[in-house]
């Protein structure tokens, strides 16, 4: 019925949804018949049940429920409930027809007191159910270990990140997870994000634990020039010693793989200066090969080097062989791209990106009053397509065309709580967004670039972090009221899309039947 009001209302929505069909088909054959096509989430911002059966309180869940953190004053408590609401999504992903769903553990569910309490069973059991359910329709769990939110024990206990204890728990959790569930889970990741996390956490303050120092943000504690490099340096020796214990004790028998997720931005340079020209390959560096270097390379970039000297940690000779298991495949969060200004010969005001710590870079993302591409209603997304293509290239020719996974991309709307249903349904921009990053995936393939999967953010508008429910990603929209699901254009769109270029395996077929 939605779907009909919807089609009949919106004549435009009509011409985009065919011209988009026509545009991506096209490409058929650049995706192959094994790519993954699904959508992501997160624990935080999609299960909901934050005190339920056990679960411990996350650095999250203490975060949220300081006053001002949220610009809505909202939590995750109960967020889209998926914990108690997992079969009807699963079916509505069954309805889209994704072959795969991104999700990630609650390692606060699984142990409420890091590795110095015991393991809640009814966490795992949790989990289990989930897969269970998917594998039950056909569809791939794709696995991350932690998506920003970890047990605030660890926080309290000593410091999470910025302590080397850290390694030793993320060992402890990542182990239970493969011993658990490796045995249905063949794609795990470690991180999600680890660069927004770190940058976010303590050099902005405006994520969990909330440090910084200076003109970097507003907060009590914190060091915004060096904790952030001690808390990668930290993540990425944690991310280390997780795949050494997956290569050690699981990869053989369980025959998955792994790999960690990072946020990916592309940048132009703001002239044809070779000034700016180099201050994009710093702000890559600082912003990315920060931790893919270390994991795949074995070394922090040069360009950190040069401009942090002491202040960069360095990995010892034990370190380096440990690093040297790498990933498996790296996995990339794309949603926009900037203009980026050289800072480090030319004259910037103080203030952002004219620092050590940001490579002296300074991100823009508009020049001479133009946008680098069209404006939408989310203040850091600008649609620009060919930035994927180019993030991608540049990814498969600096780690040797690792495979890769496009593990989220996107785009949101502002809450807008007056609107009638058709006008929460008919997100035309979002469906011309995804057709076009999607033609830009297909044209990387098509150049050779070893592309495994897509996942879109997000099944559901969902907990949208300081946010809060102010921004929605959603293929389905949600009443927050009554959590009540409801296809938008884009799900139904999805849908053909993924169906003009993939089969499913017969158990999915059966069931959608
Ligand atoms: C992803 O993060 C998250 O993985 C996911 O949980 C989230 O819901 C989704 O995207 C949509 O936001 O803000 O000017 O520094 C994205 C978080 C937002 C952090 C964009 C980096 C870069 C531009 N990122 N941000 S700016």
């Amino acid at each position: 019925m939605e779907v009909l009001v919807l089609l009949g209302h919106c004549v435009l929505g009509i011409f985009v949804y065919f011209s988009t069909i026509l545009m991506v088909s096209s490409s058929v054959s650049s995706f192959p018949n094994t790519f993954l096509f699904g959508t992501a989430s997160s624990s935080y911002q999609y299960e909901g049940a934050f005190l339920s059966d056990g679960k411990g309180l996350s650095n999250w869940d203490f975060f949220t429920h300081k006053p001002g953190t949220i610009i809505d004053g909202t939590t995750g408590d109960i967020a889209v409930d998926q914990y108690h609401l997992y079969e009807e999504d699963l079916n509505l992903m069954n309805h889209v027809g994704v072959n795969s769903y991104r999700f990630s553990i609650s390692w606060a569910r699984i142990l409420p007191e890091g590795r110095f309490g015991h393991i809640n069973w009814a966490g795992i059991d949790y989990y289990n159910k989930l897969i269970h359910a998917l594998l039950h329709r056909g569809i791939e769990p794709f696995v991350t270990l932690t998506h920003y939110d970890i047990p605030q024990e660890l926080e309290e206990r000593y410091g999470a990140w910025l302590s080397s204890e850290v390694q030793e728990d993320f060992k402890y959790y990542a182990d239970i997870c493969f011993r658990s569930f490796g045995d249905r889970v063949k794609y795990w990741t470690t991180f999600n994000e680890p660069n927004v996390a770190v940058i976010r956490g303590y050099r902005s303050g405006m994520y969990p634990p909330s440090r910084c120092s200076g003109s970097f943000g507003n907060c009590s504690y914190g060091d915004s020039e060096r904790e952030p490099l001690t808390a990668a340096h930290n993540v990425i020796l944690s991310h280390a010693a997780a795949v050494d214990v997956y290569r050690t004790k699981y990869q053989k028998i369980q025959g998955g793989s792994i790999g960690i997720v990072m946020n990916a931005l592309w940048y132009e340079p703001f002239s044809n200066s070779s000034e700016d020209k180099l201050a994009v390959e710093r702000a890559i560096s600082f912003y990315m090969n920060w931790f893919l270097d270390p994991i795949v390379h074995g070394k922090y970039p040069e360009e950190m080097r040069e401009i942090l000297g002491l202040d960069l940690p360095v990995f010892s000779k034990h370190e380096v062989e440990k690093l040297k298991n790498g990933v498996d495949f790296i996995g990339v969060n794309h949603y926009t791209s900037f203009y980026i200004k050289d800072c480090k010969y030319s004259e910037c005001e103080p203030g952002p990106g004219n620092s050590k710590i940001e490579g002296f870079a300074l991100r823009t993302p508009q020049k001479y009053g133009s946008f680098i591409g069209k404006e939408t209603e989310v203040d850091w997304i600008y649609v620009y397509p060919q930035g994927l293509e180019n993030i991608i290239m540049y990814i498969k020719e600096r780690y040797n065309n690792t495979p890769m996974f496009i593990t989220e991309n996107g785009y949101g709307y502002k809450d807008k709580p007056n609107s009638n249903v058709k006008d929460l349904l008919s997100d035309v921009e979002r469906v011309e967004y995804m057709a076009s990053y999607l033609k830009a995936l297909a044209s990387t393939i098509r150049k050779g670039a070893d592309v495994r999967g897509y996942f879109a953010w997000s099944l559901l508008d969902n907990f949208e972090w300081t946010s809060g429910y102010t921004l929605r990603f959603g293929l389905y929209h949600v009443d927050f009221g009554n959590l009540i699901r409801r296809a938008r254009f884009s799900a139904i769109w999805y849908r053909k899309f993924i169906a003009s270029k993939m089969k499913k395996n017969s158990t999915a077929q059966v069931y959608s039947m």
